[in-house]
């Protein structure tokens, strides 16, 4: 008896010998695996997973059928797991400041140097208990997906799915909104409950969501983020190396999205005019103050759920005039 409880506690010494060298770190996405939103995710791990053996890995336990997308945020800043791909509007329940990233008119680039990103950087630590590693998603406008058509910016009358990315701006528009993650889109289109949905110009095409859609209106507002968070407290016990090896390839990540998109963005369009998606555009003094009351809205719901920090975040990440 008691040599085998000796004999385990070898066991258990050398276990824990080893994982002082390699730590391995559990990791969740907010969209589903291999889709558009969590590929730039999943070549972060690949590249943390080559460049850091023996030194740090990624268990990348899955997409929403691991954990639902609306938890993730809850589930990185308790330490449930370590590293979480997730959007701003997703946990705005824990941290609301996270959603005005969708009103960045400035590349990721330039927030790094002109103080917001630190700003916000400093809010994750405080309120989430998060790294904001690197945005993987940028330079890639939102859109208004319809299966009936408008033929001016009213929305009067429509019921549409949302996140908070576009509850401000729909309902400044008098539409009717129900929140939804991306899971239940194509069922809540087959059934008629939405009239329509809101989305990025591209991964429409992931969840099969081009069979249900008529319409897509132009002109996009806004630029979609979806970003690497770390727990802050894990962050903290790492090692000097292990950090590095996370960071270059958040670095390689965040430098690589504006075009990745840019190509993207292209490809998903045509994607949708061969599919028969038709477009609607709002052109001319019309298609302006849609695009601008996007801001102004968008802005306000900033401001209203974050009296003290809106304000400086607006003069951070909207375009100098
Ligand atoms: O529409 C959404 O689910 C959403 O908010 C989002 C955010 C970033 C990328 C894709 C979708």
């Amino acid at each position: 008896m008691r040599s085998i409880f000796i004999a385990g506690l070898a066991v258990l010494a050398t276990a824990s010998a080893a994982s002082a060298q390699e730590v391995t770190l559990r990791a969740v996405s907010s969209f589903a695996e291999k889709t558009t939103y969590s590929r730039g995710f999943e070549l972060f791990i690949e590249r943390v997973n080559k460049e850091g053996r023996g030194v740090v890995q990624i268990n990348y336990i899955g997409g929403p059928k691991a954990m639902p997308p609306f938890e993730v945020g809850n589930a990185l800043k308790s330490g449930v797991i370590d590293v979480a791909n997730a959007t701003g509007a997703f946990y705005t329940n824990v941290m609301p400041e996270a959603d005005s990233w969708k009103l960045t008119e400035r590349p990721m680039s330039e927030l790094r140097r002109n103080g917001g990103y630190a700003y916000m950087a400093q809010l994750y630590a405080d309120k989430m208990n998060a790294i904001f590693l690197a945005r993987h998603s940028d330079n890639n406008p939102f859109h208004l997906y319809l299966n009936k058509p408008i033929s001016t910016a009213d929305l009067t009358g429509l019921k549409l799915r949302i996140t908070p990315v576009y509850r401000d701006f729909f309902q400044a528009l008098g539409a009717t909104v129900v929140q939804t993650a991306p899971g239940e889109v194509y069922t809540a289109l087959e059934r008629g409950v939405v009239d329509g949905y809101g989305w990025p110009i591209t991964g429409i095409f992931d969840l099969g969501w081009h069979e249900k859609t008529k319409y897509r209106v132009d002109p996009g507002f806004y630029s979609s983020e979806v970003s690497i968070l770390v727990n802050k407290s894990t962050w903290d016990k790492l090692s000097g190396a292990q950090r590095d090896i996370l960071r270059k390839a958040g670095e390689q990540a965040e430098s690589e999205a504006v075009g990745i998109f840019a190509e993207e963005n292209a490809k998903d369009t045509k994607r949708q005019a061969d599919a028969g998606i038709q477009t609607i555009t709002l052109d001319g003094a019309v298609g302006k103050s849609y695009h601008d009351k996007a801001y102004e809205a968008g802005w306000a719901g900033v401001i209203r759920q974050s009296p003290q920090h809106g304000p400086k975040l607006k003069e951070f990440f909207a375009k100098a005039n």
